[in-house]
């Protein structure tokens, strides 16, 4: 028997799940009670006798990204994350309440969030007037925004760059070229790539997630891109202190439990009405609000 050793879940395969230790890649069966571990567990493991191993427990995690499964229950997608990527691009169209969505749930994570714009190069065909002002309110509002174009490997020295040595993952719509950014980063490793229909939509390439060893250091998941990215049960107060660009405000409304929807002297309307809170993300928190 080995000694005890700690690895990281690559991905999920059947009831067995794949672990990366020191540049090998391990096939493990968990021990029973351990079903819920997911990508990026760290986790320790023992070879058995029989040539077999077995995943012996989950090291406690910094956090964990999830998304309700179609009963509403909280599914794990990953663990263990910095850097939360969200990716948008021009075809498939953005969805800038899917981006909020994602972006509430990087605040509530703690980690930090990146937007990229990948296919820079369908912009002047398909990037309406509206949807550049919505763009620029995160950037306004202090959210890191990088341009790339997977299929020309542009960008992508300046994704590495913000990566580091962080555990980052990749999330957004399916089709926006989150695997092309992968396989970009990740020249070594074969990472299938899918067409988008002609309506634009994705095909749900990515099936599971999967994390993999950046080549210098750092390590990147790929996750399977979505229809819809719902949150997992907030509450209001959950939701309020995921809007980054509300904490300046914090305490300046006349009602500490303010909604900042209808209420007298709030701080936030105010701000919006100064335009010094962007308009489209007020409003859409607003929808958000009401869809509680
Ligand atoms: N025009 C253009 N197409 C791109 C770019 N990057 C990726 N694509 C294409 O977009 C399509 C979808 O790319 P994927 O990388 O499979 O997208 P994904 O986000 O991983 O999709 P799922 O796995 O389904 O979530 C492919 O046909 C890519 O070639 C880009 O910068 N410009
Ligand atoms: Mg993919
Ligand atoms: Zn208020």
């Amino acid at each position: 028997m080995n000694d005890l050793v700690t690895a990281r879940v690559i991905t999920r395969f059947g009831a067995d799940v794949l672990i990366t230790h020191a540049n090998q890649t391990i096939r493990c069966t968990p021990k029973r009670k351990l079903e819920h571990i997911a990508c990026g567990d760290y986790v320790t493991w023992e070879e058995n006798a029989q040539g077999n191993a077995t995943i012996t427990t989950i090291l406690p995690r910094t956090n964990v990204l999830t998304r309700p499964d179609f009963r509403g229950k909280p599914k794990n997608i990953a663990t263990n994350i910095d850097l939360v990527i969200i990716v948008v691009s021009w075809r498939p169209s953005p969805s800038w309440e899917m981006l909020d969505r994602y972006l509430v749930a990087t605040e509530l994570l703690p980690a930090q969030a990146l937007i990229v714009m990948n296919k820079a190069d369908l912009a002047d065909e398909y990037a309406s007037a509206d949807d550049l002002k919505c763009l620029a309110e995160y950037e306004h509002i202090g959210y890191s925004i990088l341009y790339t174009q997977a299929k020309e490997g542009s960008g992508i020295a300046a994704l590495r760059a913000a990566i580091g040595a962080k555990t980052a993952i990749v999330v957004g719509q399916s089709g926006v070229g989150k695997s092309s950014l992968a396989a970009q980063l990740l020249p070594e490793q074969e990472i299938r790539v899918g067409e988008i229909a002609d309506t634009g939509e994705g095909r749900h390439t990515t099936t599971n997630a999967m994390l993999y060893a950046l080549p210098e250091h750092g390590f990147l998941i790929d996750s399977p891109g979505v229809r819809d990215f719902s949150l997992s049960a907030v509450t209001r107060e959950q939701l309020q202190q995921g809007y980054s660009e509300f904490r300046p405000y914090q305490f300046q409304c006349r009602f500490n439990n303010c909604t900042h929807a209808h209420e007298p002297h709030c701080a936030i309307k105010q701000a919006v009405a100064a335009q010094q809170l962007p308009p489209h993300r007020y409003e859409r928190y607003l929808n958000l609000l009401a869809s509680l």
